[in-house]
């Protein structure tokens, strides 16, 4: 039996590694690449690399999105039948800060992919992937988002995004490649990046528990964010590139909550009675009642939750939910787990996560 070869870029980050999981379990030979650091960087896919199970079906290749030549080389000799193209510079607030090198890695790098494809001599014969997002909507034209709605992108993230979705289409009009967009809403994980919202707050969260912090800072609370769950998005990927056509898809729960409801959920979760209090740069939230035993670390009163002007962005993304009919009609796709789950799942996690380094220090 001939097996099919997946190759992933971004394969150290949330998605690729859960895709890697993902593919593997569907009898796929996996090839990823990862970039050279000067720090580990596979911390999320050393377990599957350790897995004897995985000997002959998981492999890693050094190589940068920017570096076309490297790209080249690692398609003609992998000759993959899907290229999943996950990686990028994905903060979007980092991007207000690295205009340029995010565009050279989350556009360029999406050309240089495509060419090497096609230079490679494979436009025929291997499938592409492009990891796309709602950040693409930014200043919504419609009140929930679907393939059809207009793209606003508000930040150089989201700009570099809209180049590297067009080049994609580009790429399968001209030469007849099947290249799909998948346009995913944020989607979170134990895995999440700690920068990015969720993970701030469950680390967060984790920290003050232990008393390794004693407040977590945030920016715009008010943000609303249609937010499932990694795992259940990464079998989107796969979905797209097994549809008969190639497609592009808008990937979402048609849920949305506010950063301040994510907080309030996890404090409830921990069983933590919070109270919000002051406007503005000034809103904070207190505790109210808790359980002293269980969390000795913890104080009446306490603020554990302030703003910091620091963590808001130039332009803001504030409302984003999207319309998934398409891909639960077509690729009979809806996602399987809750906000509570994501939210206990990811609690959990960090909690495990800060005892473990609280341990080590005490
Ligand atoms: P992530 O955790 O930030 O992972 C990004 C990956 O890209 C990492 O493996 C990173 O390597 C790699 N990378 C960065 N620059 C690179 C370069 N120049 N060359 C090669 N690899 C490079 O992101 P994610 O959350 O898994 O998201 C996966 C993709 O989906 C991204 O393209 C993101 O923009 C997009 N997306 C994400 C969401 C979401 O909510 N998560 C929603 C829509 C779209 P290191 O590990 O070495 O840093
Ligand atoms: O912010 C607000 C922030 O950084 C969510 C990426 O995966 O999803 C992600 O982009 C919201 C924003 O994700 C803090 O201003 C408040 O409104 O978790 P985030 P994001 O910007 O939505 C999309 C779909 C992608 O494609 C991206 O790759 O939360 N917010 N306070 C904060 N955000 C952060 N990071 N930190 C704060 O302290």
């Amino acid at each position: 039996m001939k097996f099919k070869k997946a190759l992933i870029t971004g394969i150290t980050g949330q998605d690729g590694s859960y895709l890697a999981e993902f593919l593997l379990k569907k009898k796929y030979i996996v090839h990823g690449i990862k970039r050279k650091s000067s720090s580990f960087n596979t911390s999320r896919i050393d377990h599957i690399y350790d897995n004897k199970k995985y000997k002959n079906k998981f492999f890693l290749h050094y190589g940068d999105l920017s570096d076309a030549n490297s790209l080249i080389e690692i398609i003609r000799s992998v000759q993959p039948n899907e290229v999943y193209n996950l990686a990028a510079q994905s903060h979007v607030g980092v991007s207000f800060q690295l205009p340029n090198y995010t565009t050279q890695v989350n556009s360029i790098g999406a050309l240089n992919l495509l060419q090497a494809i096609k230079d490679s001599g494979f436009s025929k014969k291997t499938k592409f992937y492009q990891a796309s997002t709602s950040e693409l909507f930014g200043e919504i034209q419609e009140k929930k988002q679907s393939e059809k709605t207009k793209f606003y992108p508000k930040s150089p993230y989201a700009t570099s995004k809209l180049f590297a979705y067009w080049i994609t289409k580009n790429y399968r009009e001209s030469y007849g490649m099947f290249a799909s967009n998948g346009i995913l809403f944020n989607h979170e994980s134990p895995r999440r990046g700690e920068t990015f919202v969720t993970r701030k707050i469950t680390i967060g969260l984790s920290k003050i528990i232990y008393g390794l912090e004693k407040c977590l800072y945030l920016g715009n609370i008010y943000s609303l964010r249609d937010w499932g769950h990694a795992k259940d998005y990464v079998e989107m990927c796969w979905k797209v590139l097994q549809f008969k056509r190639p497609d592009d898809f808008v990937i979402a729960t048609e849920k949305q909550y506010s950063v301040k409801f994510f907080v309030e959920q996890c404090f409830k979760y921990l069983g933590i009675q919070i109270k919000w209090f002051g406007k503005g740069i000034n809103e904070n939230a207190k505790i109210i009642k808790f359980n002293q035993t269980k969390y000795p670390n913890l104080k009446k009163n306490m603020t554990v939750v302030r703003i910091s002007k620091k963590y808001f962005r130039p332009n803001e993304v504030s409302n984003l939910i999207g319309n998934a009919n398409k891909a639960k009609r077509l690729l009979k796709w809806s996602p399987k787990r809750s906000i509570q789950h994501l939210i206990k799942e990811m609690m959990d996690s960090d909690l495990e996560l800060i005892k473990k380094i609280y341990i080590s220090q005490n």
